[in-house]
């Protein structure tokens, strides 16, 4: 069979269980023809999203939360961001589906079934916070290209797997390993298959943390295919590149990964604080690695109105990367004054912790509640913007709302 003819093949199974339903006269459709049926899919329907979520861009498709939609303790599929450099892969047998351990600083390359992985290790359950390092790009000025992000790209489900750390144990690896790197199955733009859509990573000393998994599971259930089923790396804390959809091989290097998006300026910031619309030379940009302590107020929505004399009860999540958030505030006076917010810990280590307080307003009128955490090494959020970086990494600047008092 000719490529051409098998991609063709494969494609219209892939429409036909997209759609639904067979294409009947599907062996009579024209090379490369898209069926209307599929031509402008509903994302939201694609992807079971809320109504409410924002459509960036849908090619690739980049879609993001509003605050009042990370409500829940526990992020669902509904309300989960999403953010993808590549193309979806189509046509994922779970059969068939394996990991591969390979790389420089493994003992020997060894690959695992999915069965395998999950009738021989033991599973774990965490939730993590996973943000993307681009999170609240749109705030910076001078802007920075890509997706902008407003504070709606970050989610804290549950997820279940196997320990990467189990895994490379089993494998062997060698005393010079320093990076791991993930591959994975989504294609690059072009679909040129020597070309990767994002192949990132993190030391070994991150990969083998309890938290870090090789996960099959999100909220109890298979993890949806957008979000990367059916094997996802999870790295909480750091950016959310790093934590690899549709995986099927980690490389085991004996120097920092060099895949694709883990050069030039990529998930990088500026070593040294640089003035906004400065230009960096690559090699003064260094890896973003924990991201910083940052809160969001779920509820109520941004627009509230409350009669005068009533108390606003707002809530929220904060979060700190690899740290524990240790106190969260919120200010009524545009940062002048700040209250405490009652604060929960986290249900495990790298899940985002939970905060409310009771709010009295003076008098009627427009008031903004901001909020501000601060994490366990005193490090607390900017108001208004952090340092400028090249690429619109980092925003963690305090989350505000508006209130009217009638
Ligand atoms: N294979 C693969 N993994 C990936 C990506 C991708 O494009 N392909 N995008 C990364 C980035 S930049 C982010 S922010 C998160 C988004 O995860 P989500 O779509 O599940 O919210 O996935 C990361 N993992
Ligand atoms: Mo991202």
């Amino acid at each position: 069979m000719k490529r051409r003819d098998f991609v063709k093949k494969a494609t219209l199974s892939s429409f036909a269980a997209l759609i639904g339903a067979e294409i009947v006269f599907g062996s009579k459709m024209y090379d490369g023809y898209t069926p209307i049926a599929l031509q402008d899919p509903d994302p939201f329907k694609l992807f079971n999203k809320h109504k409410d979520m924002v459509v960036l861009n849908d090619k690739p498709w980049n879609i993001e939360a509003q605050a009042h939609l990370l409500d829940d303790k526990i992020t669902p599929n509904s309300s989960m961001f999403v953010r993808n450099n590549g193309l979806i892969p189509e046509n994922i047998d779970i059969k068939s589906w394996t990991l591969t351990i390979d790389g420089e600083s493994v003992k020997k390359t060894k690959t695992y079934t999915l069965q395998e992985l999950k009738a021989n290790f033991k599973q774990y359950t965490y939730q993590l916070t996973i943000e993307c390092g681009g999170n609240g790009r749109a705030e910076f000025d001078p802007p920075a290209k890509g997706n902008q992000w407003t504070v709606g790209a970050v989610h804290c489900a549950s997820w279940t797997g196997v320990r990467l750390r189990d895994i490379l144990e089993d494998t062997g690896i060698k005393n010079d390993a320093v990076y791991i790197g993930f591959h994975a199955a989504d294609q690059h733009l072009s679909r040129d298959p020597k070309k990767e859509a994002i192949s990132r990573g993190c030391p070994v000393a991150k990969a083998v943390q309890d938290e870090t998994l090789l996960a099959f599971q999100m909220n109890g259930k298979d993890i949806p295919l957008v979000h990367g089923y059916p094997l996802r790396l999870v790295a909480g804390g750091w950016p959310a590149s790093v934590s690899g959809k549709w995986v099927n091989r980690i490389s085991i290097r004996n120097k920092i990964h060099d895949g694709a998006k883990m050069n030039g300026t990529a998930y990088r910031v500026p070593c040294e604080p640089v003035e906004p619309g400065a230009k960096v030379k690559d090699e003064d940009m260094c890896i973003i690695e924990s991201m910083p302590v940052k809160s969001l107020i779920t509820y109520p929505k941004s627009g509230a109105m409350i009669n005068k004399g009533k108390k606003l009860n707002i809530r929220g999540h904060a979060w700190a990367g690899e740290l524990e958030v240790i106190k969260v505030e919120y200010s009524i006076d545009f940062g002048a004054t700040w209250q405490g917010c009652t604060l929960e810990s986290p249900v495990n280590r790298l899940a985002w912790q939970h905060f409310s307080a009771s709010v009295d307003f003076p008098k009627k009128g427009y008031y903004e509640v901001w909020a501000k955490a601060t994490d366990s090494l005193g490090v607390s959020q900017p108001m208004i913007l952090p340092g400028w970086n090249p690429k619109g990494y980092l925003n963690n600047a305090c989350h505000r709302i508006a209130v009217k008092v009638k």
